[in-house]
């Protein structure tokens, strides 16, 4: 598959293939844990995905066979939260959360290795997750010294249920892909060997669908979660589908033309 690279970055592979964008954390040495150079290499390439209309999928997956995410990188966690260059502590992962929830096109988890401790909740934040054998999921949070009181709990709770979660957050466990699936946080599993051409498959399906049907689909789907901030985007998706309509080009039209609007000419359906 000829992937080519969209942007260059220190953390972060960036690439491009058939509407497809695929953002792979490039830190194998510590298992793609991120720092926060990482989530801004990340949120920068969600913008350009945002932008890009020629995107219709997002990926994000990890270098190897490894590791997906091993959460936050421990060499540079200090006082407040992990410490970037100009020493200034972060968790800015939790801008990425939220890109990833208001992106208006779907985000696969591709599941390569370990979805461990914040990279467990990477892969619950996005929308579908495949994964492969070998992917082994959990959480370490209370085993060394974090939690996520987040989607990482909350939104993983309307996946596995109230006992499960309790249980991957209180116990610190690991569990196989299989059992990923079975608790029902992970969509597939498949052999190894086969993960990217699976995931690649699934993007293909989902783009043959129609973008603005997944997008208020998805819009749906997080505002019953999401409180006002949930509605805000759904609610913002509804003005844009109403920018395309007729009645609202009349609105427009007939303040600057200086005369009354004609709405009564538009359709009023039961
Ligand atoms: C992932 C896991 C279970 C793998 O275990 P194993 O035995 O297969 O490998 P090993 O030897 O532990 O790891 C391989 C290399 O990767 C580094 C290790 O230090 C090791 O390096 P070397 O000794 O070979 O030099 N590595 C792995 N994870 C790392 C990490 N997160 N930071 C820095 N280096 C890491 C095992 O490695 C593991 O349990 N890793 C730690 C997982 C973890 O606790 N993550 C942080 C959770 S808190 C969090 O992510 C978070 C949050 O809770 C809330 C908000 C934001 C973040």
């Amino acid at each position: 598959r000829n992937w080519t690279t969209i942007k260059e970055y220190e953390d972060i592979k960036f690439e491009f293939f058939e509407g497809i964008a695929k953002i792979t954390i490039n830190r194998p040495e510590v298992y793609n844990a991120f720092r926060p150079q990482t989530n801004f290499d990340m949120l920068d390439a969600m913008d350009i995905c945002r932008e890009r209309s020629d995107i219709g999928v997002i990926v994000l997956t990890g270098t190897g066979d490894k590791a997906f995410c091993s959460g936050g990188d421990q060499n540079v966690k200090g006082v407040g939260g992990y410490i970037d260059e100009h020493g200034v502590p972060r968790l800015n992962v939790l801008d990425l959360h939220k890109a990833i929830r208001s992106m208006p096109k779907p985000v696969i988890a591709m599941v390569n290795g370990y979805a461990i401790g914040g990279g467990h909740v990477l892969h619950v934040v996005c929308d579908l997750t495949i994964a492969s054998e070998n992917a082994k999921f959990g959480q370490t949070g209370p085993k060394v010294g974090s939690f996520d009181a987040g989607f990482g709990s909350n939104y993983l709770a309307r996946h596995v249920g109230q006992k499960k979660a309790r249980e991957i957050w209180f116990l610190c466990k690991q569990y196989t892909a299989k059992e990923a699936e079975d608790m029902g946080m992970v969509n597939t599993v498949v052999p190894l060997e086969r993960l990217e051409d699976e995931t690649v498959e699934w993007c293909k399906t989902i783009m043959m669908r129609s973008p603005m049907a997944i997008r208020m689909i998805k819009r749906g789907l997080n505002a019953e979660l999401d409180g006002q901030r949930g509605l805000m985007e759904f609610a913002g998706d509804a003005t844009m589908m109403y920018y395309l309509m007729e009645e609202a080009q009349e609105g427009k039209n007939a303040f600057l033309e200086k005369r009354d609007p004609e709405f009564q000419k538009f359709p009023k359906f039961p």
